[in-house]
C-alpha cells in the first residue's frame, strides 16, 4: 500500500488552517469492550491510505492541522472534559473560522467538544448518528459519561433540546426513553430505512434550519456489517452508503462547523479493519465537503487548487 503523509497529505503545520483535528483518546473504563482510547491513531493512520480526492472524482486541497491528542493530567471525567474543552477552544482560537474534527474516544468526549463550539455559536444545532440515544440521566451511578450525551449536551452544554436531532436509534434501556423524546427530531434506523436518507436530511432541516451544526457520529449508528469493530454494535443500522448520502445532504443545506467520529474500538476491528477504513473515508469525505463550503461561501465555482478527476 502506498504512503500518503497524514491526513490525505493535507497536512499543514502552521495556522491559519482549514481544519483542525483533536485526538480524544478518552474510554469509560466500566465498558465491558475496550479499546476505543486507540480510536485516534488508528484513524490517522488509515488517513495516510488515500489522497485527496473525493468519491465523485474531485481532487481539492485544504490545510489540516493536527492538534495530536487532548492530554488529562489523570482519568476523572471532569479532567478530561475540561482537557477536550480546553484543547478545542485552542484550536478554534489559533485557527479562526477552521472546521473541528474530533476523534473519539468513547462517547464521553463529545460534550465537551460540542461545549467549545457553543462558546462562539449560541444557536448551535446538533445531529447525532447512534444506535443508542445516550440519555440516561446516570448510568452505573455516574452522571458524565458516555452513555449520558444527550442530558449532557442540554443541562451542562446548553443545546437545547428542540434543535437536536437523533438518527438511527434502535437499542434502548426503558428509563432513556423518555428523556429521548424531548430531542426536536428523532428519526430511528427503522423509520430511516422507511422514508429513505433525503427524507431524513428533509426532516432535520426542517427542525434545525438556519443553525450552525455540530454532525457527531457514534460508529455504532451505522450496521455492524459496515462497522464492526465498536464496544456495543446493533442490527439493522443504515449502511455505509446511507450515511455518505446523509452527510452530504446536511452539507448541502446547513452550513456544519464540527464533528466527531467516537467508539471505534481497534482492536475489535481487527484483522480486516473494515470500521477504521470507513472513518477515515468519512473523514476524506467530509474533507472534501469542507472544501467544497469555502469554495462555494468564497464565491467561486472552482478554485485554483480544485480540479475535476
Ligand atoms: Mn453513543
Amino acid at each position: 500500500m502506498r504512503q500518503i503523509d497524514p491526513w490525505f497529505g493535507l497536512s499543514a503545520d502552521q495556522p491559519p488552517a482549514d481544519v483542525v483535528v483533536i485526538g480524544c483518546p478518552f474510554e469509560e473504563p466500566l465498558s465491558p469492550r475496550l479499546g476505543t482510547s486507540e480510536g485516534p491513531e488508528a484513524i490517522r493512520r488509515w488517513s495516510r491510505t488515500s489522497e485527496a480526492v473525493t468519491e465523485t472524482g474531485v481532487a481539492f486541497s485544504l490545510r489540516v492541522h493536527d492538534r495530536g491528542d487532548a492530554l488529562a493530567a489523570t482519568t476523572d471525567r471532569a479532567t478530561r472534559w475540561q482537557a477536550i474543552e480546553a484543547a478545542a477552544t485552542a484550536a478554534t482560537g489559533e485557527h479562526p473560522g477552521a472546521f473541528l474534527l474530533g476523534l473519539g474516544g468513547d462517547h464521553s468526549v463529545t460534550p465537551p467538544l460540542v461545549a467549545a463550539m457553543r462558546q462562539q455559536h449560541r444557536d448551535l444545532g446538533f445531529v447525532m448518528i447512534d444506535a443508542h440515544p445516550d440519555a440516561f440521566l446516570r448510568y452505573q451511578d455516574e452522571e458524565d459519561t458516555h452513555a449520558s450525551v444527550l442530558p449532557l449536551l442540554w443541562d451542562r452544554v446548553g443545546i437545547e433540546p428542540s434543535a437536536t436531532a437523533l438518527l438511527a436509534v434502535r437499542s434502548f434501556a426503558p428509563e432513556e426513553i423518555g428523556t429521548m423524546r424531548r430531542a426536536g427530531t428523532v428519526i430511528t434506523a427503522h423509520e430511516w430505512h422507511a422514508i429513505g436518507t433525503d427524507a431524513v436530511v428533509a426532516g432535520v432541516g426542517a427542525r434545525l434550519s438556519g443553525r450552525p451544526l455540530y454532525v457527531s457520529i457514534d460508529l455504532d449508528g451505522l450496521d455492524p456489517a459496515c462497522a464492526p469493530g465498536v464496544s456495543y454494535p446493533v442490527a439493522g443500522g443504515p449502511g455505509s452508503r446511507a450515511v455518505l448520502e446523509l452527510l452530504r445532504g446536511l452539507w448541502d443545506r446547513f452550513d456544519v462547523l464540527a464533528m466527531d467520529i467516537v467508539e471505534l474500538a481497534p482492536r475489535l476491528d481487527q484483522p480486516a479493519e473494515t470500521t477504521t477504513a470507513l472513518a477515515a473515508h468519512l473523514c476524506l469525505q467530509v474533507f472534501g465537503h469542507v472544501a467544497d463550503a469555502r469554495r462555494r461561501r468564497a464565491g467561486k465555482t472552482e478554485s485554483p487548487h480544485t480540479r475535476t478527476v
